[in-house]
């Protein structure tokens, strides 16, 4: 392997989080990454990449702490038991056999993801199609890209994103519609900001105030759901002010007039519209205006559009302003939609949903079958289309499906009514998982697990969001019995008596074959073309630099498409689609209950099996929460820091409540990530319904109703344990967080246990220290072995009062304690680092110097010091000197 170096000391590589695609590079050699003292050689960003030039935001920068052995999957396991890699695949082998044998092909599903690379996804397609002829293949981007696919389809003939990044800096007017790109796509967004100018506009179009909308001139935070709306109105806006490119609609498009018909009884004008989307009609106004008068106009949408019942619509009501203006594929001009996982439009090219054939082929395109047939040279494809994930894991509960192979999504929290999918995989025949991390909620479920390699152990391509190929390259061992998706795929093929359609000798041939099949027949009727790609040799692959599809025959490559027409449907004409008003299939909310959205957070990465293995990337939300209008909380009496409790119909969430004013009052916030890995009850899909999309099948997961309550808690509490130590104990509600130095945990519970019992399985032995004060529901215990903190539990009746973690985490890493960190544990308090003075309450630490700047920021009495300091609040002997203090510091003339 010599080429992926750009020199001996570093590989190119891409970042294999968000669909931004930023390139990587990593050091080779002493102190690299995957080397003892990585943290020595941190990964940075490829200056020379045209989606990031260098830049990478801290997931990307924090990637050298994620991998390593800990955590890994690293050998199969069949039952729970270790068996041997080819063992494992065997059996993988004979029970798809036998499914066939006994139950035919379409007992048989694969369930994959974006997060695989091309080569990973166009053989397990192949092999699921081709070999086991089963149609179901389906795979998360469902749940991700499928409404922005469908509103592509329709609209242009195909699935194509007509623009590039430049164009979101070109935009003198750049709309974001449901796009949280400032923690989504951070790289991104850092370019939008940085093209901030005189005369150029950001629009925010999001029910809550986010990050992103920081950047907006004008933030329309519209009723969820209602995107239609606003969009057809816009519409109507622009036909009424003469805004239309009447040439451009007239060479290029179809459908413009039952469009306008149906837009005008949707929306017929500003006020309207803005009662509707609950938004000032001068707010509408002036989007529209700004719309209208702006000729380069980007308008980038995401999931707040595509995870919605409305999401194809909502896509299509979108590009419909943008085809009615002539404005796509033009530079600064252009919808464009934002990819979520870092191959998820890769995974679409080599045909991964279950509606697509392969290579861009729907099954009823005329030909298509036969002619894919044909180059996998296999007897036929099936009929197609197959179930898509909803109803695929239907299929897998009511028994139609009895083997489903999962590769690299953890289905058991993304896909709504998380309880039902877990139902459906216990009580499937045969569930494989392919991961890389060794427990996951669904591997958890699994019969077979298949260890497969990952980020920096594999080679392949992945595709971003404006269409750019890019290699992600191996610079590690491969650890344990971990091999690469398509191998453990290929593998499976053999066995089943396939060798010939599956004996690749890596990547490069897989690449090749897939650019062959788009290229096959096309004669420019399918824009996935990569013709010019089909023949790289080894040494062209592994040097391939970053390059956006289509590359025709000559290796020319475009950046933007259709701006002069050329559209993939029949008559080369793009069409505009009557877009009605469906609103949340879940309703509204009733009284007591709130619209529950979901979502993401800046440092983690889904089901945070990698993200959740950097401590820095805990150090900004270490917890589920629950964001939530200072009026709802009023109405529930839910205080800051305070546990809440979602019940919906599917399942229930307890998180800590956070207080925020750009909440629409009603409306909840919750993130996506947690899961039984590292909380109780967290798993934010638990509370959105099965509902989808009827065109995409895309579930609608921003909308969920649940009804609101404070979580009774009795104690609240905060426990550090020393790494990896078994969980022996039980508590209501608990949250784990793995930090630098030691492994951290919320807890809390509506039965008070009796401490002194309990606490020895809290700790895992017997305390030194301990501190008890059943008046203030106070408990604090540490122990030590050999003066070295094992395990300290701080519990309080009011969380906000458990003193701040970070100096104690930091003792775990001390091989013993002194006398003076022995005596602040309980405390939390490094009692050398901070000046406090004299120590006077020996409690809490608490010095004479910090009471005397409390006394000084105003607190008079004994009780105001209790509540800031905590002095005084345990045992009280230090109440006189307290008084003292009070009366020194009242009577010193100032
Ligand atoms: N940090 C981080 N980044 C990621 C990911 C991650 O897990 N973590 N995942 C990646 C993936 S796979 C994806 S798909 C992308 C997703 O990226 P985004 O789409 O930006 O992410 P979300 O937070 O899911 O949702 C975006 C916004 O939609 C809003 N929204 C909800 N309902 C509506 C509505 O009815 N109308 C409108 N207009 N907006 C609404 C929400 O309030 C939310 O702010 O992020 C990618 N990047
Ligand atoms: N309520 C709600 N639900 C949602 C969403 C939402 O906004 N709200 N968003 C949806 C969206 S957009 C998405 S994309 C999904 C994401 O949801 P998932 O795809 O379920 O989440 P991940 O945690 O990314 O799962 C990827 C898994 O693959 C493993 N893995 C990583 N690399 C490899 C590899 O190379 N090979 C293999 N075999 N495994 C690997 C990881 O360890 C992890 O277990 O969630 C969806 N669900
Ligand atoms: S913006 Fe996305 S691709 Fe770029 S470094 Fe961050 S997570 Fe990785
Ligand atoms: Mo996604």
């Amino acid at each position: 392997m010599t080429q992926p170096f750009r020199s001996d000391e570093t590989v190119a590589t891409t970042c294999p989080y968000c669909g931004v695609g930023c390139g990587v590079m990593v050091s080779r050699g002493p102190g690299a990454l995957g080397e003892p003292q990585a943290e020595a050689r941190p990964v940075t960003g490829d200056k020379t990449h045209p989606a990031s030039f260098g830049r990478l935001c801290v997931k990307g920068a924090s990637l050298h702490e994620t991998i390593g052995p800990g955590g890994r999957l690293l050998h199969a396991r069949v039952k729970g038991a270790r068996v041997s890699l080819t063992q494992a695949l065997d059996t993988v082998a004979e029970r798809i056999r036998v499914s066939i044998e006994q139950y035919g092909p379409e007992s048989v599903a694969f369930y994959l993801s974006g997060q695989l690379l091309t080569e990973d996804y166009y053989v397990a397609n192949k092999l699921a199609k081709g070999f086991v002829r089963t149609p179901h293949v389906d795979t998360n981007s469902r749940l991700c890209m499928s409404s922005a696919v469908a509103a592509h389809k329709r609209a242009f003939g195909a699935d194509v994103v007509p623009g590039c990044y430049e164009d979101l800096e070109l935009a003198d007017l750049l709309v974001l519609v449901g796009s949280n790109a400032a923690w989504n796509h951070p790289v991104l967004y850092q370019r939008m900001k940085a093209a901030a100018r005189e005369g150029r506009r950001v629009v925010v179009i999001d029910p809550r105030h986010t990050a992103t909308s920081e950047l907006a001139d004008l933030h329309l935070s519209l009723r969820p759901g209602t995107d239609t709306i606003l969009f057809n109105g816009l519409l109507v806006w622009l036909a009424d002010c003469n805004a239309l490119d009447r040439d451009y609609l007239s060479v290029h498009c179809g459908g413009l007039s039952e469009t306008l018909d149906s837009a005008r009884q949707a929306a017929p004008d500003v006020a309207s519209v803005a009662a509707a989307c609950d938004l000032a009609p001068d707010d509408v106004e002036a989007f529209y205006r700004w719309f209208a008068e702006t000729p380069r106009t980007v308008t980038g949408f995401s999931q707040g559009a595509n995870q919605s019942v409305a999401g194809t619509d909502k896509g299509n009501a979108i590009i419909n302003c943008h085809l009615a203006t002539g404005r796509v594929g033009k530079p600064g001009a252009s919808p464009f939609s934002l990819t979520g996982q870092p191959n998820a439009m890769g995974g679409r090219e080599v045909g991964g949903l279950a509606n697509t054939l392969a290579a861009h082929m729907d099954y009823q395109a005329p030909g298509a079958r036969e002619r894919v047939a044909g180059f996998w040279q296999c007897p036929a494809v099936p009929e197609g289309p197959g179930l898509k994930a909803v109803d695929m894991f239907d299929a897998v509960l009511q028994g139609k499906i009895r083997v489903l192979w999962i590769m690299a999504t953890n289905p058991a929290v993304s896909l709504p009514d998380s309880a039902r999918v877990r139902e459906a995989l216990k009580r499937c025949d045969t569930v494989i998982v392919s991961d890389c991390v060794d427990r996951t909620d669904t591997s958890a479920l699994a019969d077979i697990v298949l260890p497969a390699a990952g980020w920096g152990e594999k080679d392949g391509t992945v595709t971003n969001s404006e269409r750019r190929i890019s290699r992600q390259r191996a610079f590690l061992p491969l650890p344990g019995d971990a091999r690469p998706d398509w191998w453990l795929v290929s593998q499976v093929g053999s066995r089943l008596g396939h060798g010939k359609a599956f004996d690749y000798g890596g990547p490069r041939e897989i690449f090749c074959e897939h650019a062959a099949l788009t290229a096959l027949d096309n004669n420019g009727s399918r824009p996935l073309d990569l013709s010019g790609l089909a023949d790289l040799d080894q040494q062209a692959y592994d040097s391939l630099e970053p390059v956006q599809w289509p590359v025709d025959q000559q290796g020319q490559s475009r950046a933007r498409m259709f701006a002069e027409g050329g559209f993939a449907t029949p008559d080369g004409r793009a069409r505009l689609i009557p877009v009605s008003t469906i609103l949340p299939a879940s309703g509204p909310a009733q009284p007591g209950e709130v619209v529950v959205n979901t979502g993401r957070i800046r440092d983690q990465w889904h089901t945070m099996t990698r993200t959740a293995r950097a401590p820095r990337l805990l150090a900004h939300r270490d917890e589920p929460f629950v964001e939530m209008h200072p009026r709802d909380m009023a109405g529930t009496g839910l205080e800051e820091a305070d546990l809440a409790e979602l019940a919906g119909q599917y399942g229930r969430f307890v998180g800590r409540v956070r207080s925020s004013e750009g909440q629409r009052p009603g409306e909840v916030f919750v993130p996506i990530h947690w899961n039984r890995q590292f909380s109780g009850d967290a798993v934010a899909s638990q509370l959105i319904a099965p509902v989808t999309d009827p065109v995409s099948g895309q579930p609608e997961s921003k909308h969920g109703v649940a009804r609101v309550s404070r979580y009774p808690a009795r104690w609240h509490g905060r426990l550090l344990v020393r790494r990896d130590r078994p969980r022996r104990w039980r508590a209501g509600y608990w949250s784990h967080a793995p930090l630098a130095e030691c492994d951290s945990w919320w807890l809390a519970d509506v039965e008070r246990p009796d401490w002194l019992r309990d606490m020895m399985d809290f700790l895992g032995g017997r305390p030194q220290l301990v501190m008890q004060d059943a008046a203030q529901g106070r408990f604090r215990a540490a122990r030590l072995v050999d003066n070295r903190l094992e395990a300290i539990l701080l519990v309080d009746a009011r969380p906000e009062r458990i003193p701040d973690i970070a100096w104690l985490a930091s003792c775990f890493a001390l091989e013993a304690l002194d006398e003076h960190q022995r005596r602040g544990l309980l405390s939390g308090k490094d009692l050398q680092a901070e000046d406090i003075g004299k120590v006077v309450c020996s409690c809490f630490g608490v010095g004479d110097k910090q009471i005397t700047a409390a006394v000084a920021a105003g607190c008079g009495t004994v009780g105001a010091l209790g509540d800031k300091l905590q002095c005084g609040t345990n045992c009280g002997s230090c109440i006189p000197e307290l008084k003292t203090l009070i009366e020194a510091s009242v009577t010193e003339p100032s």
